[in-house]
């Protein structure tokens, strides 16, 4: 059994088309922005009060890459674990940390002033965490394996919603990456889930 907490304008988006991906049958559970994600028993799911969740047999998962890594060795028969768990962790863990601090911090004009400053965030500057993911994806169609796995979600997800919104500066690389990645059945159809969810335009 599993049950999905989301909103369909928020990350939850990563993490349905991870489920759409494992194709395996799941109750989504919408709640809105503000008091709802704030209730005690939305709360003991996810202490920080945020979407996405995944509750699987009792187990509570928060963290869309934790979610993704989850899924991923949960249904090992969907195929969406890396062989190379080196490359996979090392990837997963720059997209929660450096890919998506940087993206983030620069959005909000929060920038490092001096060297000893980027020193100190862990990303360095949005143009040092782009160069490295592009540096890879140049030697590499996917990121590892050689193939798609659970980590193209979440990196590809942070490279299209970035190249779309222009939070991550766009090169030839990641077009293509994203281009290799956009046409997946599953992310269309989870796509078309969330879309069907928003509220009505006024
Ligand atoms: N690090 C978290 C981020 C979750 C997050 O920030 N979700 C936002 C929506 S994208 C949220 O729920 N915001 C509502 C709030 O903080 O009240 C993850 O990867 O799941």
């Amino acid at each position: 059994m599993l049950t999905f907490y989301t909103n369909p304008m928020s990350r939850g988006r990563m993490v349905r088309w991870m489920l759409e991906e494992i194709g395996e049958p799941y109750e989504t559970v919408v709640l809105d922005y503000g008091p709802p994600m704030k209730s005690p028993d939305y709360l003991a799911l996810n202490p920080m009060g945020k979407v996405p969740t995944l509750v699987h047999d009792g187990a509570v998962v928060t963290e869309v890459p934790a979610i993704c890594t989850y899924l991923a060795q949960a249904f090992p028969a969907k195929g969406l674990m890396a062989k190379d768990i080196a490359t996979f962790y090392r990837w997963m863990f720059f997209g929660a940390g450096p890919l998506e601090q940087a993206v983030v911090n620069t959005s909000f004009g929060w920038q490092a002033k001096t060297p000893q400053e980027a020193g100190r965030t862990g990303y360095g500057s949005l143009e040092a965490v782009t160069a490295a993911l592009t540096g890879h994806l140049e030697k590499h169609d996917y990121i590892a394996d050689g193939r798609f796995t659970a980590a193209d979600v979440y990196l590809g997800s942070q490279v299209g919603w970035g190249m779309m919104f222009k939070t991550i500066p766009a090169n030839d690389t990641l077009a293509a990456y994203w281009a290799r990645l956009q046409p997946r059945p599953a992310r269309i159809a989870a796509a078309a889930r969330d879309d069907a969810l928003m509220p009505p335009r006024t």
